[in-house]
């Protein structure tokens, strides 16, 4: 039986990006469908109040953002590694790129398409999530002028494609396919006539779609979320490794700090450290029911906040 759990939903892109990762490394693991809007009763008192998806859980560890995820795969499972030595920061340096500057245009083109198809209890969980009013008519109004966005990101992956492929930086994939792959699979499944528009005469992009679709998404086996939660009380949190020292914000184990992200759900996490690197922090916090866990999170695009 595998340790590796998703909770997930089948429409999220970002949790693509990590199914999509499990299935380029061939690994096994186990899948929890989490609904696409709060509440998620059996995460949230987790991860203490993290709200987004995916979270990638092993026992009583919670890996929040594909940005540690991917990175938290690879330490687990060194095979198949989603960097390359041509790549070793930049693969991780283009998923910036990919998920803020052009996953906007994506989003906008995706739910301007959808419109008046997307249900109210949806738009009111996104906006509690931004903190800004869903506006659909903006969206709409936006779509041309993100058309040509869009446009000009795949234009930059056709080109890059045609001087390194197959993959973005080589022979093999890196977290920067997954990342553009991401606008790739959210495009072409939530809006596939504006995708078909978007990338006509782009052969290289298409043919890298087909092999980013081809890794499939590994070995899933169903877990409900309750299991998962039942898992994690069950386990202790994986042994505290050494954290490297002389921290830029001063941080070190021991601390009580919160955590959360710089962009959208902005839900402090609270905790002690138990680790602490350039690229991941890692709190020990009191689940309800559950007892002690460690959350995980990127250092960048996180805030870390000690609590004095
Ligand atoms: N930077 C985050 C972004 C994750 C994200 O925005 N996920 C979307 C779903 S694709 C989300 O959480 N939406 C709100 C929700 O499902 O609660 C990551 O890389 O994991």
């Amino acid at each position: 039986m595998t340790d590796l759990i998703l909770h997930q939903y089948a429409a999220s892109p970002y949790a693509e990006m990590v199914r999509t990762a499990l299935g380029l490394k061939g690994l096994s693991w186990r899948k929890v469908d989490q609904p696409n809007i709060m509440p998620r009763p059996f995460l949230t008192p987790l991860t203490g109040g993290y709200r987004r998806i995916p979270v990638l859980q092993v026992g009583a560890d919670l890996y929040c953002d594909t940005g540690l995820i991917l990175r938290e795969l690879d330490r687990r499972f060194p095979d198949s590694p989603l960097t390359s030595a041509n790549a070793s920061g930049a693969a991780w340096a283009l998923r910036t790129w990919a998920e803020r500057a052009w996953f906007g245009a994506t989003v906008a083109i995706v739910f301007g398409a959808r419109g008046e198809n997307v249900p109210q209890d949806f738009i009111k969980d996104r906006e509690a999530l931004s903190g800004r009013p869903f506006d659909v008519a903006a969206l709409k109004a936006a779509a041309p002028v993100m058309a040509g966005q869009w446009r000009a990101n795949a234009d930059l992956v056709e080109t890059q494609l045609a001087g390194a492929g197959p993959f973005l930086f080589g022979k093999q994939a890196t977290a920067a396919d997954l990342a553009a792959y991401l606008n790739i699979w959210f495009l072409a499944s939530g809006e596939p006539r504006a995708f078909s528009r978007l990338t006509t005469g782009y052969s290289r992009l298409l043919a890298w779609q087909e092999r980013m679709k081809a890794f499939g998404h590994g070995k899933p086996e169903r877990l409900s979320a309750e299991d998962a939660f039942q898992i994690a009380a069950a386990a202790t949190p994986e042994a505290q490794r050494t954290s490297i020292g002389d921290d830029a914000q001063g941080l070190a184990p021991g601390m009580a700090v919160t955590v959360m992200p710089d962009d959208y759900g902005r839900n402090p996490v609270a905790g002690e450290i138990v680790f602490v690197s350039p690229q991941e922090i890692a709190v020990r916090r009191q689940a309800d029911g559950a007892g002690d866990v460690v959350v995980h999170f990127p250092r960048a695009g996180f805030v870390v906040t000690p609590v004095t």
